[in-house]
């Protein structure tokens, strides 16, 4: 492992800070601001807006009314596509300052937000963009003389609250099926991260979206999050973030029955058989867990290895390890930057002590980089086992443990015995193994072969506490629709 920390950062415009409602920029209504912070120089980047009720009230009812009445009420389905397609033709054009953008408010590395999260933003809202007028019901044979069909309407106003990690593609995750189906939008960013989300609003804007269709109010989550789940004119929460967050908003929302789907987090298994390629599995796991400073949700952070060939694995782990860059994340060779706050930070290194003393064995990293910056080195666990904390709580930072097992049966119940259920991986040669895993295994991904592979078109979700509902794909679009029965007496 290297460490660039000295490359300093380039300048870069900061244009939206205010709270986006019914088309117009506006302070917060209490006039309040927070600091939005730079986490490889633990620096103010800008003061935003901090919007809370009254805020969430005033987009809530923007939304309502652009629902319910105004130009995107009357417009045809393929126009709203048309919109989307000029937005991503828009984001593409603003590319380069997008990547920089999300760079300094969450500090993935450039090369990350540019060639990793960026295409696949457009690539969204591009496949929903073709979803708009495609959108159909169905005629339903009923007895007695009738004609009865169903028609897929758009459920509404929806509340988005996204978290920090992916700032701009969850934005997108969440706009994209939203937008297509005919809802409007009351969106809540992560309050480390909003600005990637405001200048997405601008550029909505500014292809033309009507007034209140997108609304924007940064805040924190017990405050703005909060009043998004209560508010009785949103119809729906479509909520990516930790399982604890997801209860509270259930519970929050019971009094206004509110549609709900949860993108929450994990811990999933990534496993190599003996037979595998190794060098591919050993790269599968290295990605699977350090990207995005190991700040993924689907991150591969239980890797269980067939004993004969732990040594061997091991070695070609530890080799990438020891190659990644850790450091600036402007500098387009860096490979992790830092962690996106000191809450995270503080998080993840109390894991590592605790690795330490329930006796894994820590074969790589393990300490802070530098003085300034929440960057963490690379860190590798051996001889993890079972129920130590750090195989069984989502550390959402760049920690891998390494387990082991001799028996196909055994580890499957071990990689199943875990609340989570969001994503798992098998390395294998055999394909009947490679089958097998993915029936057994009760996850809602399944990567054979590979890691982190992720597409507009292919439904995302968890089994069990990793939430329900699924993003992407037709799946993920029908979430924002409600199905309406029509008898016609003939
Ligand atoms: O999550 P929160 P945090 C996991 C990860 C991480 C931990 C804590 O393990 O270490 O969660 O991260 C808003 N009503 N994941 O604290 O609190 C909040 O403002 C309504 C997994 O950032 O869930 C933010 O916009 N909203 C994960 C969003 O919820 C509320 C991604 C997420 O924040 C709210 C992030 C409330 N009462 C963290 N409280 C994944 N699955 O990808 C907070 N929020």
């Amino acid at each position: 492992m290297s460490s660039t920390l000295s490359n300093t950062t380039p300048e870069i415009r900061v244009t939206e800070t205010d709270c986006f409602i019914d088309g117009k920029w506006v302070p917060a209504i209490s006039g309040k601001t927070f600091a939005t912070i730079n986490p490889a120089t633990e620096e103010e980047i800008t003061q935003v807006a901090e919007g809370d009720a009254a805020d969430v009230d005033a987009a809530a009812k923007a939304a309502r009314d652009a629902f319910e009445d105004g130009d995107w009420a009357k417009m045809d389905a393929r126009d709203r596509g048309r919109l989307l397609y000029k937005l991503a033709d828009r984001i593409e054009h603003d590319i380069d300052e997008l990547a920089a953008l999300e760079t300094l408010d969450n500090g993935k590395p450039i090369s990350e937000s540019r060639h990793g999260d960026l295409p696949l933003v457009i690539d969204c809202l591009r496949y929903y963009a073709g979803f708009a007028d495609k959108i159909h019901g169905s005629t339903v044979p009923i007895r007695g003389n009738y004609l009865c069909y169903t028609r897929r309407e758009p459920i509404g106003v929806a509340g988005q609250i996204i978290p920090w990690n992916f700032p701009m593609l969850m934005t997108a995750w969440k706009w994209s099926p939203a937008l297509a189906a005919g809802c409007t939008i009351v969106m809540k960013p992560a309050e480390q991260t909003p600005l990637t989300c405001l200048r997405m609003a601008r550029l909505a804007q500014e292809v033309g979206f009507p007034d209140g269709v997108i609304n924007v109010v940064p805040g924190y989550g017990p405050t703005a999050g909060a009043a998004c789940v209560k508010h009785p004119l949103i119809d729906k929460i479509a909520f990516t973030g930790e399982h604890r967050t997801a209860q509270i908003i259930t519970r929050d929302s019971a009094d206004t029955l509110k549609r709900l789907t949860f993108e929450l987090g994990g811990k999933s298994p990534n496993v190599i058989f003996a037979d595998a390629d190794l060098d591919a599995a050993a790269m599968g796991a290295y990605v699977g867990l350090f990207l995005n400073q190991g700040q993924c949700c689907c991150a591969g952070s239980r890797v269980f290895v067939e004993s004969s060939v732990h040594d061997e694995f091991l070695e070609k782990l530890e080799k990438l390890t020891r190659n990644r860059k850790v450091g600036n994340p402007f500098d387009p060779n860096t490979n992790q930057g830092p962690q996106v706050d000191k809450a995270q930070f503080d998080k993840i290194m109390s894991y590592v002590e605790k690795g330490q003393n329930e006796g894994a064995n820590c074969v790589f990293g393990g300490n802070r980089v530098g003085d300034k910056g929440f960057f963490i080195e690379p860190t590798v666990f051996d001889n993890v086992k079972d129920d130590m904390s750090i195989a069984t709580d989502e550390i959402f930072g760049p920690v891998l443990s390494v387990l082991t097992f001799d028996d196909k049966e055994d580890m499957i119940r071990r990689a199943n015995n875990t609340f989570y259920g969001l994503a798992a991986a098998v390395w294998t040669r055999d394909i009947s193994v490679a089958h097998e895993f993915a029936r057994r295994v009760r996850a809602g991904t399944i990567w054979v072969n590979c890691y982190d592979v992720f597409d507009a078109a292919a439904p995302f979700g968890g089994f069990k506490m990793s939430g329900y509902g699924r993003e992407l794909g037709e799946e993920g679009l029908r979430a924002y629709t409600e199905n309406k029965t029509v008898t016609v007496a003939l």
